[in-house]
């Protein structure tokens, strides 16, 4: 093993690892002084990734060394308050309240929601599933289904490829609806470096299309942006299938080969001409054919949607249409071609040029209160506010939360609040004391980053989440913890939480290695019955999430600074003689709906509707994590959000106000900027700001969640409309 450290004085040392507050996992390098993280920059030394960081990475260390860092469980006093407690007490009493619980309700009383800070430390989630499967429950809701849920659903309803979408990389045009990879990383391009990978793409040649309706730090790279009116992205991809279908740029020798439903496709957008797709976009004819010749032209190319196309209406049919592209235009990658997703530490495949069939959209579970079904998506997590309201004695009584901060991420806060607060049992799991936290009857607090082991598995597993994601070059890295944790506290593994209250409860946990959601996975997940007496370590649960792997993992532990496994490039191989699956050109419900789209009058902004507003991520934090050690631009704790200059006098407010945003379902106060790279029409808010509306006197933040209607949720994910939304801006009182 090559050594891992660099000793630069006695008690200095400098240490590879990799970040994970985000899937683009960039290598970095720690400085560690006495034992603590002190620095964190780039790691030149790795490869692909070209040093790069974000300011969320050189964070790394102010958020373990923060001196408001939770290190004790915390419980619910009989006086309302929080007071620390052992965590052997604490899991003693959760277990026990648990049983109590099922034993009056059942089970399915009992919900675990696990968010994004899952990407950190994929163990806990699996070991949540574990642990709810062995009680009875088949309540897991994650934040993939108020994320990008139609992903999943497009894929069960179009099929997808058993090779995968073309690489970025080995692309001649990249289409990106809805997303800005340049700062989000996770979507639409490599996530080594997106900046730097576009430009170099474009220089080569690559036509990429951008549709958005800001001129986004990406679609500043594009040969096309179209930059058209939120919420028409169905309405715009059927009119580029339109044009390439009306122009025959596709691919009829693949399309016959492997598809079906063509003519009912060529049918349905037949009615979305230039002319009507332009003019409800608000964009120019030109521009649109422009675009769509250069992608159909391409030989080869690819389509990615992201939270932009998810959050806005339509959206499983906007990522269905990006699905059908991918079909007609040589998008999947064919036979005799580099395998665009070989896999590292996930197990080793062949993969061939043949369709997955389509499979069912839903799966079994239901809601009892709203209806909603679990999806390809998973359980709809947008539904549980309700569920628990509404449930009775059939609803949800105990949630487990982990890695996730509702208060702040699920639609309607204020029926998110009500709902956290009427739960018997709230259990939340994080590194610091979220809005959602504060709520909790228990909280616990979780090991950091750089406190625990890790591998890039994971985001090699992004490949089963949608079309064209994840890594597609051959690299992997595994870290070691990097520092202990904090002397005399006293924190709990995600994963180590699950596992002890399973001994407790007397349940007998079986850890799956479940990659992705249903269907379209090559191997089957490989499966650990866990000894109940003996708790694994985290590292021995870190090789567990490897099994299998093509390279094993203690060959990857040989390269402390990540490798490129050039020697897993394999070739696409040719359609197995049994294969006989067809992917999906004209599934039932999407060419209904979009017979639907084409009759809906453009939407009507309602009296003192003004704008619509979309949705905003910034480089400096991650949804509502890391604003406590952020550096803002602006320091005054308001929401910001975003006008084009042109948009403030008609308002008769001024950049640097406070106005308050109203939609139909609420309204809450934001500062005012001008940003020249909207569109005209269209207020941009950024998510992941606020705290409890208790807590409202205290910080001047708000969380665009209040804004979000639980009433115009997506009839199949449940997803509610996160963008397009319409809305007043207002003047405040003495601000005017
Ligand atoms: N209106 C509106 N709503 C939205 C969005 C929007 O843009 N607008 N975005 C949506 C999207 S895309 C998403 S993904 C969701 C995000 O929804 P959530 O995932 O619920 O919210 P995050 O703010 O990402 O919270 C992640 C939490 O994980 C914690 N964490 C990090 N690592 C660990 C760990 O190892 N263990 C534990 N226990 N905790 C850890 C962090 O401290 C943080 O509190 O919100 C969705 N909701
Ligand atoms: N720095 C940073 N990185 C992050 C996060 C973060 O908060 N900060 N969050 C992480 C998470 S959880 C996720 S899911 C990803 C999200 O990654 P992305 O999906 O790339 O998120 P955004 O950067 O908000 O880009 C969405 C784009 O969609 C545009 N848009 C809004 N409405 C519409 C519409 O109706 N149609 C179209 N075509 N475009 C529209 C917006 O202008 C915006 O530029 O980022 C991840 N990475
Ligand atoms: S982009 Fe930033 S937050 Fe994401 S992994 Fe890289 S350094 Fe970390
Ligand atoms: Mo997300």
């Amino acid at each position: 093993m090559q050594s891992t450290t660099s000793a630069t004085s006695s008690d200095t040392r400098t240490v590879p690892s990799f970040c994970r507050n985000c899937t683009a996992y960039c290598p970095i390098m720690v400085t560690v002084e006495n034992g603590r993280a002190v620095k964190v920059a780039g790691d030149f030394e790795a490869p692909a990734y070209d040093g790069y960081t974000c300011p969320k990475g050189r964070d790394i260390p102010a958020q373990h060394n923060h001196p408001q860092r939770p290190l004790h469980c915390l419980a619910r006093k009989a006086n309302g308050q929080l007071a620390p407690m052992p965590s052997d007490t604490l899991l003693d009493e959760v277990a026990r309240r648990i049983q109590e619980i099922t034993r009056r309700h059942g089970p399915r009383s009992v919900a675990v929601y696990y968010g994004t800070g899952n990407v950190t430390n994929p163990v806990g989630s699996a070991m949540a599933r574990a642990w709810l499967n062995a009680l009875g429950s088949d309540l897991i809701f994650s934040a993939m289904a108020i994320d990008k849920p139609a992903a999943n659903i497009s894929l069960a309803m179009h099929g997808h490829w058993h090779a995968g979408a073309r690489s970025f990389e080995s692309c001649e045009a990249w289409m990106i609806v809805g997303a800005n990879p340049v700062i989000a990383k996770s979507n639409g391009a490599p996530m080594n470096n997106p900046g730097q990978r576009l430009k170099e793409a474009v220089e080569r040649g690559m036509k990429l299309i951008v549709i958005d309706p800001r001129r986004t730090e990406t679609a500043r790279r594009a040969t096309h942006h179209l930059q058209a009116k939120p919420g028409e992205d169905a309405t715009l991809l059927a009119g580029i299938v339109h044009i390439i279908i009306a122009e025959g740029l596709y691919d009829s020798a693949f399309v016959q080969a492997n598809a079906e439903g063509f003519d009912a496709l060529a049918a349905a957008v037949a009615p979305y001409t230039p002319e009507h797709v332009a003019a409800r976009a608000g964009i120019a004819v030109e521009q649109l054919l422009d675009a769509a010749r250069s992608f159909g032209r391409a030989r080869r190319s690819g389509v990615i949607c992201a939270t932009g196309a998810s959050f806005s209406p339509h959206n499983n049919l906007t990522f269905y249409l990006s699905l059908c592209l991918n079909t007609l235009c040589g998008g999947w990658a064919a036979e005799g071609e580099d395998a665009p997703y070989p896999n590292v530490l996930l197990p080793a495949f062949q993969p061939r040029a043949q369709p997955y069939a389509p499979f069912p959209v839903f799966a079994k579970g239901t809601m009892p209160a709203t209806g909603f079904r679990e999806s390809a998506s998973g359980m709809p997590t947008a539904a549980l506010p309700d569920e628990i309201l509404k449930g009775g004695d059939k609803g949800i009584k105990a949630l487990i939360c982990l890695s996730g901060n509702p208060i702040l991420s699920w639609p309607d806060q204020r029926k998110t609040e009500a709902a956290l607060k009427s739960l018997e049992l709230l259990v939340v799991m994080d590194l610091h004391m979220t809005a959602t936290a504060k709520l909790a009857h228990y909280f616990v607090p979780a090991p950091h980053q750089l406190e625990t082991a890790a591998s890039t598995s994971r985001v090699e597993s992004l490949k089963y989440v949608g079309a064209a994601r994840g890594f597609t070059i051959p690299w992997a890295q595994y870290t070691a913890k990097v520092v202990e944790r904090p002397a005399g506290s006293d924190l709990l593994e995600d994963a180590s939480f699950f596992y002890r209250l399973g001994q407790r409860m007397g349940l007998k946990l079986t850890l799956s290695n479940t990659f992705g959601y249903r269907g379209h996975i090559e191997n089957p997940s490989a499966t650990f019955p866990l000894d109940m007496t003996r708790e694994p370590s985290n590292e021995e649960f870190v090789e567990m999430t490897c099994a299998g792997s093509r390279i094993p993992l203690a060959e990857v532990q040989k390269y402390p600074h990540g490798h490129v496994f050039e020697n897993v490039a394999m070739k696409v191989a040719g359609r197995e003689a049994s294969c006989t699956a067809r992917l999906q050109l004209a599934d039932p419900m999407m060419i209904a709906e979009l017979a639907q789209v084409r009759r809906e009058a453009p939407p009507e902004l309602q009296a003192h509707q003004t704008h619509l507003l979309i949705s905003r991520r910034i480089n400096q934090v991650m949804n509502s994590v890391g604003h406590h050690v952020a550096e803002p631009a602006d320091k005054s704790g308001y929401t910001p959000a975003h006008l084009h200059s042109a948009d403030f006098k008609p308002l008769g407010l001024a950049p640097g106000d406070v106005a308050m945003v109203r939609s139909r379902h609420g309204a809450i106060q934001v500062k005012l900027q001008a940003d020249d790279s909207l569109r005209p029409g269209v207020i941009s808010v950024i998510h992941g700001f606020g705290g409890l509306l208790q807590d409202a006197a205290k910080n001047p933040g708000r969380s665009v969640t209040q804004l979000v209607d639980m009433d115009e949720a997506d009839s199949i994910s449940g997803i509610p409309r996160m963008s397009a939304i319409p809305v007043a801006i207002e003047a405040m009182a003495g601000t005017a």
